[in-house]
């Protein structure tokens, strides 16, 4: 069991990062400090998803990430097994850092959505927590 007040959706928040526009196109930068309270160690990113697709469906144990929408739009529903929230990103240099614990569902994938995922740690399967009744006893809520 973890401490939830140490996680929990208070502790998660969005983020607007550095944009320097100019007539060539856009540039951004995420910038560990600056932007993000942990230092990435992976990229990943998810694109071409089929209309009415969900993804997620898991919390981590001690993962941090930062996600964003490289491109179009995105739903993010979360739980953190007391309060629920449902939050929009867009690629509009806003990304929404997730603390561990975290129950999400990413939904509502706009046409063309790119969505990038910078995380404080290599993948480990046994990170995910994939049943949302272990993921609440975990949380201890
Ligand atoms: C998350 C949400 C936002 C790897 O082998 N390495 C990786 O770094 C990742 C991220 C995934 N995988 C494999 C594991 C599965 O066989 O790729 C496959 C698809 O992963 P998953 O079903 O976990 O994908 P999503 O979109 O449900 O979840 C992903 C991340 O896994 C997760 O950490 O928070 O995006």
């Amino acid at each position: 069991m973890v401490d939830d007040r140490e996680f929990s959706l208070s502790k998660c928040k969005l983020v607007r990062y550095q944009s320097f526009v100019d007539p060539r196109g856009n540039l951004g930068v995420v910038e560990e400090g600056a932007h993000l309270p942990f230092s990435p160690k992976r990229f990943y990113f998810i694109r071409d998803v089929p209309p009415e697709v969900e993804r997620g469906w898991h919390a981590h144990k001690r993962l941090h990430q930062f996600i964003f929408a490289l491109a179009g739009s995105v739903e993010l529903g979360l739980d953190d097994g007391r309060e629920t929230a449902e939050i929009q990103l867009r690629d509009d240099f806003e990304g929404f850092y997730m603390c561990p614990m975290i129950w999400r569902v990413l939904r509502n994938f706009s046409p063309g959505a790119v969505v990038g995922v910078l995380a404080s740690d290599v993948y480990d399967e046994s990170d995910y927590i994939r049943s949302y009744e272990a993921f609440r006893e975990f949380a201890g809520t």
